[in-house]
């Protein structure tokens, strides 16, 4: 049986700014809903809301292309080259490892775009969750940070976007109970609360 319980703590945020972020618990994996810039993170993989083309773009895809350097750029460059010559499907998962960055690894995953929620976004949105976590697991990494997928560029309302990530990993952890901690870093403080909202009702 998974337990969920959580916990406000007191925490320094990237910008020195006292925060109460969110602890949650699925059996012994503990999930923290901090607000922050992703590449600042050190859990073993960070995950990166990619484009298909795996060859950067800006948001998230941005700033850890620039934060982790060169060699993230090639080895996606070896990925296109050989396993997904036409582009990572939407939902897919991809890692290589975190060049510059804290995390060792970046697992590469492209959002679903928003096209009015008929197109399967829902579940293609949940693919990139379960993938990603999967893909964690394979490697044998214990702990892996989201950003918030699709919701930047791509369009996909916070709101129903944060209900499907956070019932997507709780889902997973509770069939799986091999990673110890996952983070969802979120941009801003308005996504932070609205993470925080999905989450309650989620597990309330
Ligand atoms: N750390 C954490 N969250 C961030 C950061 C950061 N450094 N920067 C932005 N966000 P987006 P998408 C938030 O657009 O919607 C790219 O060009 C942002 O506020 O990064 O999946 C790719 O190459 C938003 O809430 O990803 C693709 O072409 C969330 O991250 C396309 O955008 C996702 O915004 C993918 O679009």
């Amino acid at each position: 049986m998974s337990k969920w319980s959580n916990q406000r703590v007191e925490s320094t945020n990237i910008e020195g700014i006292k925060t109460m972020d969110e602890e949650f618990y699925v059996g012994k994996a503990k999930i923290r809903l901090v607000q922050g810039d992703i590449t600042e993170v050190d859990t073993d993989a960070i995950v990166n809301a990619a484009n298909s083309t795996l060859m950067g773009g800006g948001g998230v895809d941005g700033a850890i292309h620039r934060r982790g350097g060169p060699k993230i750029l090639e080895e996606c460059k070896c990925i296109r080259a050989t396993e997904w010559p036409d582009g990572l499907p939407t939902g897919k998962a991809v890692m290589t490892s975190g060049g510059n960055l804290k995390a060792n690894c970046v697992i590469h995953t492209v959002g679903p775009f928003w096209r009015g929620g008929t197109r399967g976004e829902s579940d293609l949105l949940a693919e990139t969750y379960t993938n990603s976590l999967k893909l964690a697991v394979s490697k044998r990494l214990r702990t892996i940070a989201f950003p918030s997928i699709s919701t930047g560029a791509y369009g996909y309302p916070i709101e129903k976007a944060s209900r499907i990530a956070i019932a997507t990993v709780k889902k997973s952890l509770e069939k799986e109970d091999r990673l110890d901690r996952i983070v969802f870093a979120l941009f801003t403080k308005h996504d932070l609360e609205i993470y925080r909202e999905a989450a309650k009702e989620i597990y309330d």
